[in-house]
């Protein structure tokens, strides 16, 4: 009977307490995110003070930085809208790109609602040479919350880094925005939407950009080469659009060049069978004397890319695969199947390569130093502890030297990418990298890693600093790089509907 009756207060009472507390918990962490990530208005250039700062010439750096708010203030300072490309004679390559909610079908049968530039998600490959004039325009044809073009890896003028209430307000169905840039360095790049980017890359509004060298093909030894995009559409992987994987042609002896595009949110981890390999480039920078691997797995983070050169060997067929992309494998050439593996050591740049004769930078004095945690606090994930909007931007003039020490402690791998700039990795846990000089605009950062940055303040502009995990980024993971006295008309909030990182 007792017993009984405790079975029954059990039912009555004990389970719908835990279902109203459970219920409670979710809409508590639900309407804190939506406050961090939906300010009412935020301008990005002011949002906070400078802090983080370690050392007392950063301190007489802080005055100056109030002072010049001040100053900027008054004279208006120089808006982000007025840096543009400079004009030049270069050749000009023109695009349109349409954003347009379209139903896919994909390669397997399956229908998708998928969000995509110019009917396909990816959107077109854009080819363009080095130095080239690239004018884009984006038109919105009817995704309701705006649309905006971020160039990933390329550092573009402030006014051209597509970032919805920073550098541009997000564009409305039915309207343009024409986006107008010098292509840097040959190499590997991509492009997505930055207005609610966790939602909108995730929904297929992204593609990849290549820029060849000037003259010729990538290298003299090279045979042919593949880009291959890899992203996570709704429910489904695909690399290039299909869910089937890609067939590459090659015979004995072809040098292919792989270029590989982690758009997702998650690390992949990629092994090559059949062949050795190198590893010729990372983030699209050119490694120097990059050496042979095998039984190597190459570990490549959301928003990085990186070229391999394979040789098609005598058996005629190579497969590069990852365990995160099962059925799409990337099989070059045709011949016998090759021994299947997982890679076997993680690659590592740490000494990989060798390093540049007259290589400037290792001397190089700091102006600035800023120490970020990555990491995660109870409903966020979080930069030295605080979320979007609370995080105190790093400052720097024009000319800084910068150097950045970022770690990782806790809540999964975070790609730590920056915009507008090209940094330099100096150090892993301490150990100076020995080998080739490794540049990055995204640096896959795993628990318990500490990396040591340098970069040269070289490009005016605010500029967003956050994890390419684009989830992590829309719970809180992103902060400023703001250059002294650059300001914005563009506000981040609500009011405009600007939301970069939701
Ligand atoms: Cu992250």
């Amino acid at each position: 009977m007792t017993n009984r009756k405790n079975v029954k207060r059990l039912v009555y009472i004990a389970i719908p307490a835990m279902v109203v507390l459970l219920i409670g918990a979710a809409l508590t962490i639900y309407f804190w995110q939506m406050r961090l990530q939906k300010p009412v208005e935020m301008n990005m250039a002011h949002h906070q003070m400078a802090a983080g700062m370690t050392d007392m010439a950063d301190m007489e750096h802080m005055e100056h930085v109030a002072g010049m708010e001040n100053s900027s203030a008054a004279e208006g300072g120089v808006s982000c809208v007025s840096l543009t490309a400079p004009d030049s004679s270069a050749p000009i390559r023109k695009f349109d790109l349409t954003a347009a909610r379209t139903t896919l079908k994909l390669d397997n049968g399956k229908a998708v609602e998928a969000w995509t530039f110019n009917g396909s998600s990816p959107g077109p490959e854009l080819r363009v040479k080095e130095g080239d004039r690239v004018v884009v325009t984006l038109h919105n044809k009817d995704i309701e919350d705006g649309v905006t073009i971020h160039w990933h890896g390329i550092e573009v003028p402030c006014s051209q880094d597509g970032i919805a209430g920073v550098t541009q307000d997000t564009v409305p169905p039915g309207g343009e925005f024409t986006y107008t840039f010098i292509a840097p360095a040959p190499g590997t790049y991509w492009y997505h939407s930055h207005q609610m980017s966790s939602i909108q890359v995730g929904k297929g509004l992204l593609g990849a950009m290549i820029v060849e060298p000037k003259e010729g093909s990538e290298s003299d030894t090279t045979t042919s080469e593949t880009t291959a995009l890899y992203q996570q559409l709704g429910s489904s992987m695909l690399v290039n659009g299909s869910t089937q994987g890609l067939a590459v042609p090659g015979r004995p002896g072809d040098i292919v060049r792989l270029r590989l595009i982690n758009s997702g949110n998650e690390t992949m981890e990629f092994h090559v069978d059949g062949a050795p390999f190198r590893v010729v480039a990372m983030d699209g920078h050119d490694l120097h004397e990059p050496g042979q691997l095998a039984d190597t797995m190459v570990p490549i983070g959301a928003g990085q890319r990186y070229d391999l050169l394979i040789q098609v060997p005598a058996t005629g067929k190579v497969v590069v695969g990852s365990p995160s992309a099962k059925s799409l494998p990337i099989t070059i050439g045709s011949g016998s199947e090759p021994h299947h593996s997982e890679g076997g050591q993680p690659f590592s740049f740490v000494d990989y390569g060798t390093p540049s004769p007259n290589d400037p930078i290792p001397q190089v004095q700091p102006d600035r130093h800023f120490d970020l945690e990555l990491g995660q606090t109870l409903f966020v994930k979080s930069i030295n502890g605080k979320a979007f909007g609370e995080i105190p931007p790093m400052i720097v003039k024009e000319g800084d030297h910068v150097s950045i020490t970022v770690s990782n402690v806790g809540g999964g791998d975070h790609p730590f990418h920056v915009h507008g700039h090209v940094f330099r990795v100096l150090s892993k846990n301490r150990v100076a990298l020995r080998g080739s000089p490794v540049y990055l605009d995204t640096l896959l950062t795993k628990k318990g890693e500490t990396y040591e940055l340098y970069l040269e303040a070289d490009n005016p502009g605010l500029w967003m600093v956050h994890c390419h995990n684009l989830k992590h980024a829309s719970m809180g993971m992103s902060m400023m790089l703001n250059y002294e006295g650059i300001t914005t008309p563009y506000r981040v909030g609500t009011q405009s509907g600007n939301l970069p990182d939701l």
